[in-house]
């Protein structure tokens, strides 16, 4: 017995041997992984910091996605906390390994639905915005992204919307179209839409006609209808809301920018407030 223990023994120190023998020798120099990172929103540019490498993996932590660059850009498709891993090998197979966790912004999906709620608009940025306590209309957002321009109006219980003239400064020129005088800084209507500010109401869409930029206007047959609204919904006790949508094929050729302003009246022609008080149109980027 003696015998097979000192053999054992004998063999056991000769592999020991023979695997330090390849750390030192065949694979190299060790590498050593590092690197840093720097981002533009959910893009992430990754610097390799590591030494005594040749090729490099990373992972970037988001299932499946790898890449082989030395300094890799990445943008995600995901928020939160991720963990980043860099694997550095040598020419000879040597290798180091390193994890970092970033942190990537939240992706913030905007999928605004005309429906009377309006959790969708929260992170739409606000567009215009009246004195607090002047006029009906005092807050509007606007998001153009798809295939409708969709607008959220809130007010103060003024804010009925029984009665409309939504002026429409489509083409982004605010010398072509009406040229309206409560607006003198930048109008330009290329559209108007009167009527009741409700779905399939007897409101009608305008085309303006007259190229001196006065009230010249051509009713488009059954175009009412292409106004998909919420109505105004009481949001608190002195708050309104509404959501509407227009389809953007509805309003001839777009230009770059897109410019709206309101003529609040009553259901008996009365006014109750022009939106915004400021003196050229809420205009946003289509
Ligand atoms: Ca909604
Ligand atoms: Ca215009």
């Amino acid at each position: 017995m003696k015998k097979i223990y000192l053999l054992m023994s004998i063999v056991a120190v000769v592999l020991v041997a023979g695997c330090s023998s390849d750390d030192d020798g065949d694979m190299g120099v060790k590498p050593v992984a590092d690197f840093s990172y720097a981002n533009d929103g959910s893009t992430f540019t990754f610097t390799n910091l590591s030494e005594n490498g040749s090729t490099y993996r990373w992972d970037f932590g988001d299932l499946g996605f790898i890449s082989n660059e030395e300094n890799p850009t990445y943008t995600y498709g995901i928020g939160g906390e991720i963990l980043v891993s860099l694997t550095v090998t040598n020419e000879l197979g040597g290798e180091d390994f390193i994890s970092k966790t970033i942190v990537a912004p939240e992706i913030i999906i905007i999928d605004i639905e005309i429906d009377g709620e309006f959790d969708d608009w929260e992170h739409v940025e606000v567009a215009a915005e009246n004195t607090p306590g002047n006029g009906s209309v005092q807050t509007m957002k606007i998001w153009t992204v798809g295939s409708k321009v969709n607008v959220y109006l809130e007010g103060n219980t003024n804010m009925q919307m029984e009665l409309v003239d939504m002026y429409i400064n489509s083409d982004g020129d605010i010398q072509t179209g009406f040229l309206h005088s409560q607006w003198s800084e930048g109008s330009g209507a290329d559209y108007l839409f009167e009527g009741p500010m409700v779905s399939n109401g007897w409101g009608s869409f305008y085309e303006h006609t007259d190229p001196a930029g006065g009230w010249g206007w051509n009713a488009i047959a059954g175009s009412g209808a292409s106004l998909v609204s919420s109505g105004s919904v009481s949001i608190s006790a002195e708050k309104n809301a509404i959501e509407f949508s227009i389809p953007k094929a509805a309003l001839g050729s777009l230009g770059e920018t897109i410019g709206f302003a309101f003529t609040e009246m009553t259901s008996g022609w009365a006014l109750v407030a022009n939106f915004p008080e400021a003196n050229s149109f809420v205009t946003v980027e289509l």
